[in-house]
């Protein structure tokens, strides 16, 4: 298991500009690129410089920034994409080409031996112009490829001796953690190279598959802010790490700055025009609310009967939310002792009662409980 040892290749500035909300300026690129170098994040991927004049511009703005994270760009499968992307100043190539019939049909039309001729020829074209840049091969659709196709494809690279890095993909969102455990573990032992894993999340396994990856030895995992990219994107940045907090949580704490997490999805919701979705992990808006009255209960003795994920490790707060049907009187004591009210535990167990009658009446908020509470320790005026 590589879990200390991976490194994030963080995609939004490349998959993430595929997202259909995305269209970035550079200026918002270098915000960007800023923050999650903060973050801690070991790769930022930017979009291939032939992919518009704009993009070139902001490949050579954002090398030039001279950041900790290494900057990587993605390119097709040929001589000029490479000798483009060269000549901005990167420190790596990611290098890309279909491999399943259906790419190999409709897309570039090439067979497996030509996929193979024209790898060999443009990886070693870029190591004999770049001796010292990180260079990595990776097969698009990976899983909906033959696996005997593609392990031919990567043998032969493997044996160029030029690559640093194979990556694999899952273009479309099919693999199970399974699958992806296998070809990874399989790449591993053959090739002793690093292995990289870019997962789609069409069937929501995204952020189990690059788990899976690790564990089977994977030593880079793609993420995007939000997870945003085509369709419904790839594994999430926060998603990732609150996956490997429950392994590791030193781990994960002293890698990475984990109080950034909740600027960098919402900013980056805030540039794509979309909202951070309640549910998400970490930063979305219930991800640490607690509602029913045993949770509570128990959440306020000890936050880690419910709790998997500190908030405090992330920069966030916890909240208890006590006006509802639900609530239960440990909560709405806890409430009356915030306010400095004296009440007896048969009181309070009481005004408990009432305000679930009053819940199933109609919404309550806060207001009516405190009301409530203030009401009764007015009319108790030898306990106030
Ligand atoms: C795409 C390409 C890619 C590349 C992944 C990689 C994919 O289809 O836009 O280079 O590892 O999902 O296959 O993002
Ligand atoms: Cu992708």
């Amino acid at each position: 298991m590589s879990l200390e040892h991976f490194a994030i290749i963080e995609s939004t500035l490349r998959e993430g500009e595929q997202f259909a909300g995305a269209n970035f300026t550079q200026e918002q690129k270098i915000e960007l690129a800023t923050a999650l170098d903060d973050f801690g994040v070991e790769f930022l991927e930017l979009s291939s410089p032939v992919s518009s004049p704009q993009n070139e511009d902001d490949v050579r703005a954002i090398v030039k920034l001279g950041l900790r994270a290494r900057i990587l760009t993605h390119i097709r499968c040929n001589r000029e994409d490479a000798l483009r992307a060269l000549d901005t100043g990167v420190h790596g190539l990611d290098v890309v080409i279909g491999t399943s019939a259906a790419l190999r049909r409709y897309s570039h039309g090439k067979s497996i031996d030509e996929i193979i001729d024209l790898a060999r020829d443009v990886l070693s074209f870029v190591r004999e112009q770049a001796p010292h840049i990180v260079l990595r091969f990776s097969t698009e659709d990976s899983f909906r490829s033959s696996e005997a196709d593609i392990l031919r494809v990567y043998l032969a690279i493997a044996e160029l001796g030029v690559v640093n890095r194979l990556g694999v993909a899952d273009t479309v969102g099919v693999a199970a953690p399974n699958q992806v455990a296998q070809i990874v573990s399989l790449l591993r032992r053959l090739t002793h190279l690093d292995v990289e894993f870019h997962g789609h999340n069409d069937s929501g396994c995204a952020i189990a598959n690059a788990y899976a990856a690790l564990e089977a030895g994977a030593t880079h995992i793609d993420t995007t802010i939000l997870g945003i990219g085509e369709r419904n994107g790839i594994t999430p940045l926060g998603g990732l790490i609150a996956r490997l907090y429950m392994v590791n949580r030193e781990m994960i704490c002293n890698k990475y700055h984990l109080d950034r997490l909740y600027a960098l999805d919402h900013r980056l919701a805030e540039m794509v025009g979309i909202n951070v979705p309640f549910n998400n992990y970490i930063t979305g808006a219930t991800a640490f609310t607690h509602k029913a009255g045993i949770h509570t209960k128990a959440v306020l003795a000890n936050p880690e009967t419910y709790e998997s994920i500190d908030p405090a490790d992330f920069g966030l707060h916890r909240e208890i939310k006590i006006a509802h049907r639900l609530t239960g009187w440990n909560a709405i004591k806890s409430r009356a002792e915030e306010l400095g009210l004296s009440l007896t535990d048969n009181q309070l167990k009481q005004i408990t009662q009432d305000i679930k009658t009053l819940a199933d009446k109609h919404v309550i908020d806060m207001t009516d409980i405190d009301d409530l509470l203030h009401e009764r320790a007015a009319a108790n005026p030898e306990l106030s």
